[in-house]
């Protein structure tokens, strides 16, 4: 069985390992979300990628859900000593050795692609049926245009990661841009992933940050539109809340409503202009289900909290079992 799943970082990560657990003979390719990217002190960093890996790995911070357990801050300490801008990103010792390989191996010109490689063959020693790509080779920078009094405009553009970890999502948010989106081509493997799974999954990952760019590469909505296999997504927003992160504030930019019934038709079915042929939405939100479901999106109730492995390996082999493959 070849499974698909396109993630974020924590939600994505968790919702993977879920997937292991529930089916513990399939082949799983991740197209994991590289629009959180930044450069800092002159390293590439990709926040999602190496979640994915940390986690997968059994190297997280289980507590926080990114970075490296048992990390050391003196590097960080030492930048900080020198007035080295920016000081808000915490860039622990150990995470940052992932960081100089990758920044290493992209300015010797090999595309982020084969670098993931090369860190996977660490973390998913043991898990040689997992396989994570990014969405692309290709740059690309989510940037948040927030409402800013002090500007001439009123509003200013801040990367992503300012808007979250610097300013912690308070400043209103005007609109969310995909810089370099336009001009991105799929990584080498993702296409054909999903042409050739048996079974795609949206992990439930912010739809607006971390399944939004995904979607937004050239050609891949289309792949997920085209594909043979069944597409199956899953709600993070579950009662009217994410259950982490800032999905709540960047979903009304984007016009959506925040509910796993605003999502859901954000997504939309693949009968009509979307690419689900199923939605899961929590226990807590059976009204919309029946709701979603009158409108032409099959839509499961059931808990959806990935309190464990085992939890999520129920939820997603039932997402599975309850979608209708196309056609
Ligand atoms: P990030 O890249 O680290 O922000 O992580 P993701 O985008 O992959 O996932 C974040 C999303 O996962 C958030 O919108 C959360 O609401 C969602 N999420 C986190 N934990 C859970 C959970 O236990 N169940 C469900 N259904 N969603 C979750
Ligand atoms: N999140 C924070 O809230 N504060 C940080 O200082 C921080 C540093 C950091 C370093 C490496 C990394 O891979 C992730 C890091 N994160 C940090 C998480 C990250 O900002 C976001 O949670 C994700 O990009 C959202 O998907
Ligand atoms: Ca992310």
């Amino acid at each position: 069985r070849r499974i698909v799943v396109l993630a974020g970082g924590v939600g994505g990560s968790r919702f993977t390992r879920g997937v292991l657990a529930a089916w513990p003979q399939a082949e799983v390719t991740v197209i994991a979300n590289t629009a959180d990217d930044i450069t800092l002190h002159g390293l590439r960093i990709c926040p999602d990628i190496d979640t994915m890996l940390y986690t997968l790995g059994g190297g997280i911070d289980e507590a926080k859900g990114w970075g490296r357990r048992d990390e050391g801050w003196l590097i960080g300490e030492e930048l900080a000593a020198y007035g080295a801008e920016p000081t808000w990103f915490g860039l622990g010792d150990r995470d940052i050795a992932t960081h100089l390989v990758r920044t290493q191996m992209l300015g010797n010109g090999y595309p982020l692609s084969q670098v993931t490689e090369v860190l996977a063959a660490r973390w998913l020693a043991d898990l040689p049926r997992l396989r994570v790509l990014p969405m692309t080779d290709d740059r690309v920078e989510t940037h948040v245009l927030i409402t800013d009094s002090d500007t001439a405009s009123g509003r200013r553009a801040v990367h992503f990661q300012e808007f979250w970890v610097r300013l912690h999502a308070a400043p209103a948010v005007e609109q969310v841009v995909f810089v370099g989106i336009e001009q991105a081509s799929p990584a080498p493997g993702v296409l054909d992933a999903l042409a050739e799974a048996d079974l795609i999954l949206l992990a439930p990952s912010n739809p607006v940050v971390s399944i939004g760019p995904i979607l937004a590469v050239p050609g891949i909505r289309g792949a997920l539109r085209t594909a043979g296999a069944p597409v199956v997504g899953f709600s993070g927003i579950l009662g009217g809340a994410p259950v982490l992160g800032m999905a709540d504030k960047l979903l009304p930019a984007i016009g959506v409503e925040v509910s796993a019934a605003g999502v859901g038709r954000h997504y939309g079915p693949r009968s009509g202009t979307g690419i689900l042929d199923a939605w899961l939405v929590d226990a807590a939100d059976e009204a919309a289900a029946a709701t979603l479901a009158a409108e032409g999106l099959p839509t499961l109730p059931m808990p959806l909290l990935m309190t464990d492995p085992a939890a999520t390996a129920r939820f997603v082999t039932a997402g599975a079992a309850f979608a209708r493959p196309p056609r």
